[in-house]
Order: structure tokens, then sequence, then C-alpha cells
């Protein structure tokens, strides 16, 4: 079976939101189109409590886009973003919801930063979601949304560990940084990842 893996696709990474991933709306389209040809579409949300400490707001005098040590794991300091219950933290209006048959919720331990769909930065705790896959009978996962170099690429090394074939679907994701982007892409190709364009998928 073929999940379709729909990475953070929420307002606070598109365009106005607080952690805008440039050019992220334009994945909404593909994205949308792509779903009809899995058959099992999942998606992920960026869910953090108020104060979360990879804010820079919650650390007297960081800026955002610094690096701190966090409990012994390097941590970037990111704006206030997805913040549990707000409009930035919801799935944008233009993506089609009615497929997603789960969603899993991560960065909800306020010390604790998680940027994949399966574990916290730490490892110490899972979502749920290689167990749910596999329920399922999910042997391939294919990975779209926002943002590519961070909850994108982390999702598909993650996977890539528990067993499943990955297929990252380019032009179905944009990144914040592109040199981290071109990193995280030899990365995965190394680790026997696969990467895709969304039209080698549609009819
Ligand atoms: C993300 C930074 C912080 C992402 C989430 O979804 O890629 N990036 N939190
Ligand atoms: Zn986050």
């Amino acid at each position: 079976m073929r999940a379709l893996l729909l990475v953070d696709i929420q307002n606070d990474f598109l365009p106005g939101g607080s952690l805008a991933v440039p050019q992220g709306d334009a994945i909404l389209p593909i994205v949308n189109r792509l779903q009809d040809q899995f058959d099992l579409v999942v998606a992920t949300q960026d869910w953090h409590p108020p104060q979360h400490k990879s804010f820079a707001s919650s650390h007297a005098g960081k800026n955002v886009f610094e690096v701190i040590d966090l409990n012994g794991l390097e941590q970037v300091l990111w704006p206030d973003h997805c913040v549990q219950g707000t409009a930035g933290a919801a799935f944008s209006e233009a993506l089609d919801q009615n497929r997603i048959e789960a969603i899993f919720r991560k960065g909800t331990d306020p010390a604790v930063d998680s940027y994949s769909g399966f574990f916290d930065n730490g490892r110490r705790k899972s979502t749920g979601l290689a167990d749910y896959l596999r329920g399922k009978s999910v042997t391939e996962v294919y990975l779209a949304g926002l943002a590519a170099d961070y909850c994108v690429f982390f999702s598909a090394k993650d996977a890539l560990t528990e067993g499943f074939q990955v297929y990252f679907i380019e032009d179905a994701t944009r990144a914040i940084d592109a040199d981290g982007f071109s990193r995280a892409k030899a990365e995965l190709l190394q680790r026997g990842g696969h990467l895709v364009q969304s039209h080698t998928l549609l009819p």
C-alpha cells in the first residue's frame, strides 16, 4: 500500500504566516491533485503550546534563527508559530482535507522540538505514526508539505529508518533554506530514499 504523508500544510508556514516558507502556497494545487493517486492520505500538524522552547521569544536576549543548545540538542530558535488552537496552526483553507484519514500532531511537549512526524528531535517519544502505517499495510511513503529542509526531511529520514520505501515529491515541497534543502536531498538519496516529481504520479 502506498501512503501520501502531508507534512505541516499550515497557515503559519504559508505566505502571510509567522514562519512563511517562500512559495509555500505553490504546493497546494499539486498536493490536492496528488491525493487521489494514493491508498491512504495522512497529515502531520505542528502543534506547539504557547511559550514552546523552540520559540526565540521563550529565551531572553535570543534572536530568531539563532542556534542554541536545548537540553543537549541543537535547536534553531523560530518565530512563534503553530500555537495550539490558533489560526496559524490550522491547515490551509486551500488544502483538500476530505481524504485525510488521520492527523498526527507533534511538538506538543513544551521542552522538546519535533520536526519529524514519527519521533521528537531527541527520539524519546514516538507519535505512533510508523505503527499506524504498518497497521494499514503501508510499505511506500510519499512525502509532501512544508518545510522541505526541516519537517519533510526529518519525516523522510525517520520513514527510512522505520523500513518504509521513501519517495520525496520534490515539487510538492518548498524549503526555508535552499542550501539546506540541497544537503537534505543528498542525504536522503545516500540513505536510500528516492526523489520524484509529481507529474510522474499523475495520470
Ligand atoms: C517546521 C520549523 C519549526 C516545519 C516546524 O514544519 O518544517 N519548521 N517547526
Ligand atoms: Zn514548529
